[in-house]
């Protein structure tokens, strides 16, 4: 195990597993946080043995978004340009998670705040805890929803109940997100990490390069036409085509037994 002060970071049969470890301030991001994050997930990148990213809290809490203690207005000074530490800090975090053309699973173990919950609507399946909440904590101190919040809410919720959540900063629970289909299951508190890590485990053992291509093809149709994804769908599929996993996958197919994919 690798590991820094704020995420810790294991690498299991092709899972980067990495666990925000702030746990006394509920895992909230500060500075040195925001960095250890990105140089893993920037590691995800580059690392062909990492074939899937499993993302978590320590203690009893997910993240509860920026550390609000880092910026304490009682000790005065100029305001801080929020503006810039989003730019410097979250935006390229989330960019990266979403750029990332390997599976990144979340499991939410616990209460998800202002910019944590945002990051794990981020990611490409959320699982979380029965006991998980999901909070748009920012108009309770006066913000806005960032970390993509903002995009990510309207576009699974629709306006009705994406503003409704950021207007009033009520809590969702695990149960009400899946049926709303913020996140994709809500689990026992006891069994969320071994499901986490059995789903992470089993989509690092897959054609790594068609589920990247099928997490960029899902993500471009958001803004694409009809006839754009359709392109799309035959340019993807003529790269998948020539796959050495997709010679496995027909091949395993044939043979009638289990596929051996090595991620290209
Ligand atoms: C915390 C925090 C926290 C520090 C709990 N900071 N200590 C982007 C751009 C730049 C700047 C601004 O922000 C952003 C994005 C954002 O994320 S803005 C939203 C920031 N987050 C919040 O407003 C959430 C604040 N936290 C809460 O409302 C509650 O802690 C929740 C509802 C998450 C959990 O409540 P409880 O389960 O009752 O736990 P607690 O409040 O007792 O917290 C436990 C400890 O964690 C406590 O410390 P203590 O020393 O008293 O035990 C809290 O102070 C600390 N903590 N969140 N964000």
């Amino acid at each position: 195990m690798t590991e820094t002060e704020t995420v810790l970071a294991e690498l299991q049969q092709g899972v980067l597993c990495l666990t925000l470890n702030r746990p006394d301030k509920l895992n909230s991001f500060n500075e040195e946080m925001h960095l250890a994050l990105r140089a893993q997930i920037e590691r995800a990148h580059e690392d062909p043995a990492i074939r899937a990213v499993l993302l978590t809290g320590a203690g009893r809490g997910f993240c509860a978004g920026q550390d609000l203690g880092d910026r304490d207005p009682r000790k005065g000074g100029p305001a801080p340009d929020l503006g810039h530490t989003l730019e410097t800090f979250y935006n390229p975090t989330l960019r990266l998670i979403r750029s990332l053309e390997k599976p990144v699973i979340c499991a939410v173990n616990g209460v998800a705040a202002g910019a944590g919950a945002n990051i794990a609507l981020a990611c490409d399946i959320v699982l979380a805890a029965q006991s998980a909440r999901f909070i748009q904590a920012f108009s309770k101190i006066g913000l806005i929803p960032d970390a993509g919040g903002s995009w990510s809410l309207a576009r699974i919720l629709g306006e009705p109940r994406a503003k409704a959540l950021a207007l009033t900063a009520e809590p969702v629970d695990a149960e009400t997100a899946a049926a709303w289909g913020m996140i994709w299951k809500a689990l026992p508190d006891d069994t969320l990490m071994d499901e986490a890590m059995a789903l992470a485990s089993r989509l690092a053992a897959g054609p790594t390069l068609g589920l990247g291509l099928t997490k960029r093809l899902i993500q471009a149709a958001a803004t694409n036409s009809l006839d754009e994804q359709l392109d799309m769908e035959r340019d993807l599929q003529q790269t998948a085509g020539r796959s050495a996993d997709y010679a496995e996958g027909v091949a395993a197919f044939l043979d009638k037994r289990k596929p051996e994919f090595k991620g290209a």
